[in-house]
């Protein structure tokens, strides 16, 4: 193999001394040495070891047309060399972002047709909770400010983004969450459902959201946020009878309803958005990730024509970042939403890959591991448990046996990420079937390799 770079172990040790990486454990990482990805093609990423890794999590729930596509070269080359950056603060636009934002607006659904442009899912999410504060205030009712989002819910790790989302483990740190938040139950049926019915539980759970405002008072709620499909929280699906209770009681208590598709959007539930696979209707839709398919950083907030002409007509909004609609960036989305299109690779998810992945992946549900076989369009779940039939969780600190699996998937080959004790994929939407198969040949390898060690040390055990 040709190498342009240094020696792995070279790599790792000035990792080690300079770069600190998000959501870490510095000191383990550095003692074990970070694995060091060098070039991506297609579905594949390829160390420098040489080893050829199927990518089961599309670089990070975002490389959606895949690796190495030229196009989206040429688009960021070109617009460099036309006009490598504007702002669009000072009554000042360039035509890449205004035209993003009109493509934008056509593709999402219902009276979406208005984009506030950001670098980042986590700002988007920081710009929804500014705007929909602003809406209410603007509207004279500057005390209907509480924004509800969902326990276990992700929406970003800034102090914003990270208050609204559900981790308490970012909670924890920095004095998050900032006030005027609250928070409610996710509908995950597994672990959470007890003895109700999957349709009970997802009733119960969005009922609440009515609880939670009638306790605050419906003139204190401003916004609900939630994924249409969570993903980082473990790709949890949820009970159809979910989301119609969520947008009655929306509309019922004139709550706005915030979608963030920063996974779900792009493609990756069949739909160029989660909220049309779970036919919602929101205000406010944050996007990120597979809107440029993540070669070159840009979210936004896509809302409604009532939410912009309200903002709009209440003086200046204090608000923005220096690459709010970065020129470059805006052209490599347009780029990757013309090969999406173009190419019908979400119709194709739709109808012919995202079938055959769901086929593949609930055949895994019959391992002895493997308890429910979750997926949606292109993003997919497994719970390990001990015992299925009961639903136990491992007796084992939580995620201890999810990370022995990654460890396994890694060595063989395959990149699938765990949460708790859950195995999650959201492969590059360009997979072809074989690909596919590969991916389900390398994961039953692993989660059998990880059955078999579970069983040697003594792990088999419900909690
Ligand atoms: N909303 C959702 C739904 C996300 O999944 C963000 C907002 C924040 O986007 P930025 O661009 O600020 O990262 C995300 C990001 C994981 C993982 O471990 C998931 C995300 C980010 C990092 C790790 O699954 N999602």
């Amino acid at each position: 193999m040709l190498e342009n770079h240094l020696p792995t172990a070279d790599l790792q040790a000035i990792d080690a001394e300079h770069h600190l990486h998000p959501f870490t454990d510095g000191d383990a990482l550095n003692a074990k040495g970070a694995r060091i990805i060098v070039k991506g093609e297609g579905v594949f990423v390829t160390d420098s070891e040489g080893h050829k890794i199927i990518d089961g999590m599309a670089g990070l729930w975002c490389i959606n047309v895949g690796y190495g596509r030229e196009e989206l070269v040429d688009a960021a080359s070109r617009q460099m060399r036309q006009l490598a950056f504007y702002n669009t603060f000072f009554q000042t636009s360039h035509v890449p972002a205004l035209s993003l934002a009109k493509r934008l607006s056509e593709l999402a659904p219902g009276n979406l047709n208005h984009v506030f442009f950001s670098g980042s899912g986590s700002d988007s999410n920081d710009t929804n909770i500014r705007m929909v504060r602003q809406y209410w205030a603007l509207k004279g009712l500057p005390e209907k400010n509480i924004i509800i989002g969902r326990w276990n819910g992700y929406h970003g790790s800034t102090i914003g983004a990270g208050s609204v989302g559900g981790m308490k483990g970012i909670h924890a740190q920095g004095g998050l969450p900032i006030p005027n938040v609250a928070h409610i139950g996710q509908p995950d049926w597994w672990s959470e459902g007890d003895d109700m019915s999957p349709e009970e539980f997802g009733l119960a759970r969005a009922r609440e959201l009515e609880a939670k405002i009638l306790e605050l008072g419906e003139n204190r709620v401003a916004a609900f946020i939630a994924e249409p499909i969570q993903g980082a929280g473990g790709v949890i699906v949820p009970p159809d009878t979910y989301w119609p209770e969520i947008q009655r009681i929306c509309d019922e208590y004139e709550i706005l309803l915030i979608a963030d598709e920063v996974i779900c959007g792009f493609g990756r539930t069949g739909n160029w958005f989660g909220s049309q696979t779970v036919n919602i209707r929101p205000d406010l839709m944050t996007i990120a990730k597979g809107l440029t398919s993540g070669y070159v950083p840009m979210g936004a907030s896509i809302v409604s024509d009532d939410v912009a002409s309200v903002i709009n007509s209440g003086g200046e909004f204090a608000h923005g970042y220096t690459y709010s609609g970065h020129p470059v960036a805006a052209a490599v989305a347009l780029e990757n939403l013309r090969i999406l299109e173009e190419e019908g690779i979400i119709d194709r998810v739709r109808t012919t890959t995202a079938p055959y992945l769901k086929k593949k992946w609930e055949s895994l549900s019959e391992h002895p591991m493997v308890g429910e076989a979750r997926i949606a369009g292109m993003m997919a779940s497994l719970a390990l448990t001990p015992d299925k039939a009961s639903r136990a969780k491992f007796a084992s600190e939580t995620g201890t046996v999810g990370y022995m699996c990654r460890e396994r998937c890694f060595n063989n080959d395959l990149i699938m990420r765990h949460v708790g004790d859950r195995m999650i994929i959201s492969p590059p939407l360009v997979i072809s079937e074989s690909e596919i198969d590969l991916l389900i040949d390398r994961a039953w390898q692993s989660i059998d390799e990880t059955y078999n060690a579970v069983k040697s040390q003594g792990l088999w055990q419900a909690a």
